[in-house]
C-alpha cells in the first residue's frame, strides 16, 4: 500500500508538471480523483482492510487526495494567469492610432455650411427648427399672406401633389416652418429653419430642389436695426472677416413690410472674391419684418408683438464661401468632386475653431 501510495503521487505529480493546457490538468484530475480514479479506488479499498493496517493506511491515503487537488488547483490558476498575461501582451492597444485609419466618406459642402450656420446662430440664441417637406397650402401660402390667385404662387413655380383636392404641395421655402413655430408655442422666438425647398425650374443657376435658410425673431419692440446688427454679425463669422458692409434696398415680399433686399460690400480683385469693402456689391438675402398680417394668421397680435425675417439660398452661401461655380455640380454625386470639395467627417465647425474658407 505504502509504495503504491508514494508511486501514485510521483506519477501524477509528474504528468500534473507535464501539463501544458487546462484540458491536461483535467485529464489528470479524472484519472486521479475522478470516480474512476486511481486515488478514489484507494480510497474505496480502504474499506476491505482490517482496522489496524486501515489506520496506518488511511491518512496516507487521504493526505495524497488532499495533495493532489491542491496541485491540481494551483496548476489551473497558475495556467489561467499565464493565459491572461498572453492576451494581454497580445492586445496591447495603441491609443495614439487614428479612430478610422481611412475615414470613408466625407461631409457635403452643403452640410458643412448648415452646420456652420447652426453654430452661427447657435452663439446669438437661435434654436434650428424643422418641419416636413411636404406641406398645405395654409403653411405655404395662405398663413403667409399669398392668398389663392396671388400672383406671388405663380412666381414660386410649385409643384403640386397629383390627385389631391386639398392641395398639398412641395414646400417651395422653409418659412412655413416658422408659421408652425408660430403657431405652436408663444414668443419670444429666435430660430433658424434650413432645409430643402423645391421649385419647378432647372436650368444652369437653378435646381428642382435646392437649400434654403431663413430666420425668424419674433419679440417686443423688434426693429430692422436689430435685423441689420444680425446679418452683418453672421456674415462676418461666415465669411472669417472683421468688417462687413450691407446696403439694404427696398424690395417686395408679401410676408414682410417693409422689405428690403440686402447686398453685401465685396472685391474682386485678381478675379477672386472677398467679402468686405463696397468696391462692388454682391446680393445675398433677402429680408423684412413681419407682416402683421402674418401674425395675427398666427394668433399673435401685432399691437403687442413684432420680429424680423429674412431668407437666403445655401448653395449660394456655400459657393460664395468655398468657390464652387457650378450649382449642378452639388447634387450630381460625382466621387471626384465629392472628394475634392468634401470636408472631413470629424473636422466639425466651431465658433472657437474658425470656420473661414
Ligand atoms: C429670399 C427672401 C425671405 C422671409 C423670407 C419670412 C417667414 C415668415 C414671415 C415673414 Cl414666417 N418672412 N421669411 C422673409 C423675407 C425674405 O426670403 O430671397 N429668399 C431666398
Amino acid at each position: 500500500m505504502t509504495e503504491t501510495v508514494d508511486a501514485l503521487r510521483a506519477r501524477h505529480l509528474a504528468d500534473l508538471a507535464a501539463a501544458a493546457t487546462p484540458e491536461a490538468v483535467e485529464a489528470v484530475r479524472v484519472e486521479a480523483l475522478g470516480r474512476a480514479g486511481t486515488v478514489t479506488a484507494l480510497l474505496r479499498s480502504l474499506g476491505g482492510l482490517d482496522a489496524e493496517e486501515r489506520r496506518r493506511v488511511a491518512p496516507r491515503v487521504q493526505a495524497l487526495r488532499e495533495e493532489l487537488a491542491a496541485a491540481i488547483e494551483a496548476k489551473t490558476s497558475a495556467l489561467a494567469a499565464a493565459a491572461l498575461a498572453a492576451r494581454l501582451a497580445a492586445e496591447r492597444v495603441d491609443m495614439s492610432l487614428p479612430v478610422v485609419p481611412e475615414p470613408q466618406g466625407s461631409i457635403h459642402p452643403i452640410a458643412r455650411v448648415m452646420d456652420e450656420l447652426a453654430e452661427i446662430f447657435a452663439d446669438l440664441g437661435f434654436a434650428v427648427a424643422e418641419g416636413p417637406e411636404i406641406e398645405d397650402d395654409w403653411h405655404n401660402f395662405t398663413a403667409l399672406n399669398i392668398p389663392p390667385e396671388h400672383p406671388a404662387r405663380a412666381m414660386h413655380d410649385t409643384f403640386y401633389l397629383e390627385g389631391e383636392p386639398s392641395g398639398r404641395v412641395l414646400r417651395t421655402h422653409t418659412s412655413p416652418v416658422q408659421i408652425r413655430t408660430m403657431t405652436g408655442g408663444r414668443p419670444p422666438i429666435r430660430i433658424i429653419a434650413p432645409g430643402r425647398v423645391y421649385r419647378s425650374d432647372s436650368d444652369a443657376t437653378h435646381t428642382p430642389m435646392f437649400h434654403q435658410v431663413e430666420g425668424l425673431v419674433i419679440d417686443r419692440d423688434i426693429h430692422l436695426g436689430h435685423l441689420k446688427w444680425t446679418l452683418e454679425t453672421f456674415l462676418k463669422a461666415f465669411f472669417g472677416v472683421q468688417e462687413v458692409v450691407l446696403r439694404l434696398r427696398p424690395s417686395f415680399f408679401p410676408f414682410t413690410e417693409p422689405s428690403v433686399e440686402v447686398d453685401v460690400g465685396c472685391s474682386w480683385e485678381g478675379g477672386r472674391l472677398g467679402i468686405g469693402g463696397s468696391a462692388s456689391w454682391l446680393e445675398i438675402l433677402g429680408a423684412g419684418m413681419v407682416h402683421p398680417k402674418v401674425l395675427a394668421n398666427c394668433g399673435l397680435d401685432p399691437a403687442e408683438w413684432q420680429g424680423f425675417a429674412f431668407g437666403c439660398g445655401i448653395d449660394r452661401l456655400a459657393m460664395l464661401k468655398y468657390g464652387m461655380t457650378d450649382l449642378r455640380a452639388f447634387f450630381d454625386a460625382d466621387l471626384r468632386w465629392l472628394r475634392h470639395h468634401g470636408f472631413r467627417a470629424l473636422d466639425v465647425p466651431t465658433l472657437s475653431g474658425g470656420m473661414a474658407p
